[in-house]
């Protein structure tokens, strides 16, 4: 096999790694863990997160379902996801709060970590099967830098349900958590590669 062709193969194969990256963020799905309105405990939590660099970025996956409705004045339901360093009540990142209304991305909150919330990627993918079925309901995978503050230290995720305390149900689901490196830096960085194998294998 030629260099140029071989250079040929891996931009061809750094292309569709790069075309997969971009579109595979609509089409994850895993299993889902739920809480819901009434349960006892509110709150799903994952451990033994660690980040250690700007070129890694978390990556999960929410939902949330209601049977309430937007009243004016009223108090919904609603579920935050947030994530703090172990042992360290403030190194918190509210995430997300998910309610009847739709999703606040990186809310303000007194003595929280402050991102942009324009730095946090987030697309709805479809609303997993959830047990029980509730009227109006939303999923979402998001994937954002972590702050240098909670980097290189053990982390945890929580998905907090909040419950108005109304017989109107809400529930709120929490998928797959994983750290990836950032899709666009990849697959930038295999096109590039690829890019100059193919301009050096030409020069021969
Ligand atoms: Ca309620």
């Amino acid at each position: 096999m030629s260099a140029s062709f071989s250079a040929k193969v891996l931009l061809a194969f750094a292309v569709v790694a790069w075309m997969q990256l971009g579109t595979s963020e609509s089409l994850a799905q895993g299993t889902f863990e739920t809480v819901k309105t009434g349960d006892s405990s509110l709150t799903l939590q994952r451990t033994g997160i660690i980040i250690n660099s700007d070129r890694s970025f978390l990556r999960f996956q929410i939902a949330y379902s209601t049977d309430e409705e937007v009243v004016p004045g009223a108090f919904l339901d609603s579920a935050t996801a947030s994530l703090q360093a172990v042992n360290d009540l403030s190194a918190v990142l509210i995430l997300a709060t998910l309610d009847r209304t739709g999703a606040i991305w990186a809310p303000e909150s007194p003595g929280a970590i402050s991102i942009d919330p324009n730095s946090i990627q987030r697309s709805a993918i479809s609303v997993p099967a959830l047990q029980p079925v509730l009227l109006h309901s939303s999923a979402f995978e998001v994937t954002v830098q972590i702050p240098e503050a909670l980097q290189n230290r053990e982390l945890n995720f929580f998905f907090d349900l909040f419950d108005n305390g109304d017989p109107l149900r809400s529930l709120g689901a929490l998928g797959e958590i994983t750290v990836v490196p950032e899709p666009s830096v990849i697959g930038l960085g295999l096109v590039a590669l690829a890019s100059v194998c193919l301009m050096r294998a030409c020069r021969r």
